[in-house]
């Protein structure tokens, strides 16, 4: 059967710009090439600064993973310095970070995912009665009623007959790959709009510890809000009642519509567990990341590694196996491109040798990517929620075991299911569930430790760079919403001589490494040949799968266009 090539170029509703190329032959993808066509260059203007400012930068890699940039950064020279914060910092940091991977998975999924899964022109046509009885058969959530079931019907459906579909055009409604009944699709798009609602409101908590939203304000050696009951400013008696209910209003919102929407979903595209079967080692670095915490906290994930399709056994996370590959990426080393380089030895020289666009076939030659490929111990790994749960499942952790056991028997499915389309997109709704669950228990101590009189949220003791040891090295590891998180910063006579990211979305959307080895978006397209691909001119099913990675090119390369190209033409061949 003949072989046809296929270009995706931009995939949208993604945060940055990627290209996916793919050979197909009979319905099925034989061969996939991810590449990054933006170049930023974070890395790179971090040196010669003050590391006490990097967070400030760094955390300007991405708008969407807000916040977690510059964690992991003021904890890689918090490591350097061996500067120890107070225990409030740590537990405002967890809150900051849990209420934003919770905010992200919900807009991922409502704002980038579904409508690879939810057909718009078709929830015009359901019965909103009919799609009311459906929802109070899953969930108890208030606004599910048929008059405003009416009310969105009579929204979009205006936009749609005026021609002006705006977020909904370009998409490919009526597909014969979308399978929910009109009345799934309208109540997915009901929640579609609620949640832009709800995800504005939430991240209020990040405004209320950092100042504002998005890239709240952090600070090296703690917080740089202050705790005091009796103060109109800062985190009062107010401030910790808006907290609660914005963690209460959270949960809700999870518990009701975002985790049963995903379920549900699930239901209709339960094929979708089998594909996008991806690299088959997961890793992360644990929810103790979260928390700064240098020992890791009762119930708390602690870090691992599955290696090989093996889900069971849980190696211990060495660092110093992670490697970064520039073999098929424009960037060069100066042993040449076949040895991979440890973060510590990191070089971030961009040398582009590819096509000026338009670009034709970029997979045609050995480099055609702006992210770096990084390996753990040799092997191409995935990261993100499916790692995480599956990690926290192999050391028994009984709140993600519990979740991730119900929503797979509701599928009628096994852990190994974790590593497939379907699986990383319900990953994601288990783990928001299991965020709530500790946000509460963090929230819980903060304030026990307030009453008890513990309102230091800084550590002055190391701020002076006289204090500074005259060289030294640190890392920050964190769990951002696509994965293990680490910033690497080296630091000479108080000055940051070397500064390098190594992003979930570098490991997920790595290309090929020097032994040939795909990245793990790669391997789930390509994988036996098995996954569908019905129609080449409207590629429903490749979306579906690599949003599944909920993909951020910004944070992958972390370094625009150098021939100051055309980006937004999309073509389909
Ligand atoms: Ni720009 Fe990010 C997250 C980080 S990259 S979104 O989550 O770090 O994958
Ligand atoms: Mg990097």
């Amino acid at each position: 059967m003949a072989t046809q090539r296929v270009v995706i170029d931009p995939i949208t509703r993604i945060e940055g710009h990627l290209r996916i190329e793919l050979e197909t032959s009979g319905g099925r993808i034989t061969d996939a090439w991810a590449s990054a066509t933006q170049f930023r260059g974070i890395e790179t203007i971090l040196k010669g600064r003050d590391p006490r400012d990097a967070w400030a930068l760094a955390q300007r890699i991405c708008g969407v993973c807000t916040g977690i940039h510059a964690i992991a950064s003021v904890r890689a020279v918090e490591d350097a310095l061996d500067y120890p914060i107070p225990r409030q910092a740590e537990l405002i940091r967890s809150l900051v970070t849990a209420m934003g991977i919770v905010q992200d998975h919900v807009m991922h999924f409502y704002h980038l995912h579904a409508l690879d899964w939810v057909d718009v022109k078709s929830a015009l046509a359901a019965d909103p009665q009919a799609a009311a009885r459906l929802a109070a058969s899953v969930s108890p959530w208030p606004s599910n009623s048929a008059a405003w079931f009416r009310e969105v019907q009579q929204r979009v459906g205006a936009s749609v007959s005026g021609g002006q579909l705006g977020i909904f055009a370009g998409s490919y409604w009526g597909h014969p790959a979308y399978r929910l009944p009109p009345e799934a699709n309208l109540l997915a798009l009901a929640h579609y709009l609620e949640a832009l609602q709800w995800q504005r409101e939430i991240i209020r908590l990040h405004t209320i510890f950092g100042g504002k939203n998005p890239h709240p304000n952090f600070l090296v050696g703690g917080m740089a809000c202050s705790i005091n009951l009796d103060n109109q400013l800062g985190i009062n008696a107010v401030r910790l009642d808006e907290l609660t209910g914005l963690i209460g209003r959270a949960r809700r919102f999870v518990e009701e519509v975002y985790y049963p929407d995903v379920l549900a979903i699930a239901g209709f595209y339960r094929e979708y567990a089998a594909i996008g079967i991806s690299s088959p080692t997961l890793m992360a670095v644990g929810e103790s990341a979260f928390s700064c915490a240098g020992t890791p906290v009762a119930g708390e994930v602690r870090a691992g590694v599955l290696a090989d399709g093996n889900y069971e056994e849980l190696r211990p996370f060495e660092p110093a196996k992670i490697a970064e590959f520039v073999t098929s990426s424009w960037y060069a080393y100066p042993e040449g491109d076949k040895a991979g380089r440890h973060p510590w030895r990191g070089e971030t020289v961009p040398r582009y040798t590819g096509p000026r666009p338009p670009y034709g076939q970029i997979s045609d030659n050995v480099k055609y990517t702006w992210v770096k490929a990084p390996r753990y111990d040799g092997r191409a790994v995935q990261v993100g929620p499916n790692a995480r749960m599956l990690v926290a499942c192999a050391q028994g952790h009984k709140d993600a075991t519990r979740l991730v056991d119900d929503a797979l028997a509701g599928l009628g499915a096994g852990r190994e299911a974790l590593n497939s389309t379907l699986g990383r997109t319900l990953c994601r709704a288990v783990e928001s569930v299991l965020l709530c669950n500790r946000m509460d228990e963090w929230f819980r101590q903060f304030q026990e430790r307030i009453h008890a009189g513990d309102t230091a949220t800084f550590n002055p003791d190391k701020w002076d760079p006289a204090t500074w040891p005259k060289s030294a090295q640190g890392v920050g590891f964190t769990e951002a919403a696509r994965g293990t998180l680490s910033h690497w910063v080296e630091i000479e006579n108080g000055r940051i001589t070397r500064y390098q990211c190594v992003v979930p979305s570098t490991w997920n959307s790595s290309g090929r490494d020097a032994s040939g080895q795909p990245g793990p978006f790669e391997h789930a397209l390509a994988h036996r040949g098995h996954h569908p691909l019905l129609e080449p001119g409207r590629p429903l099913e490749v979306l579906r799968t690599i949003h599944s990675f909920d993909p951020c090119q910004s944070c992958a390369v972390h370094l625009l266009d150098p021939a100051g190209g055309t980006i937004g033409t999309v073509s389909v061949s």
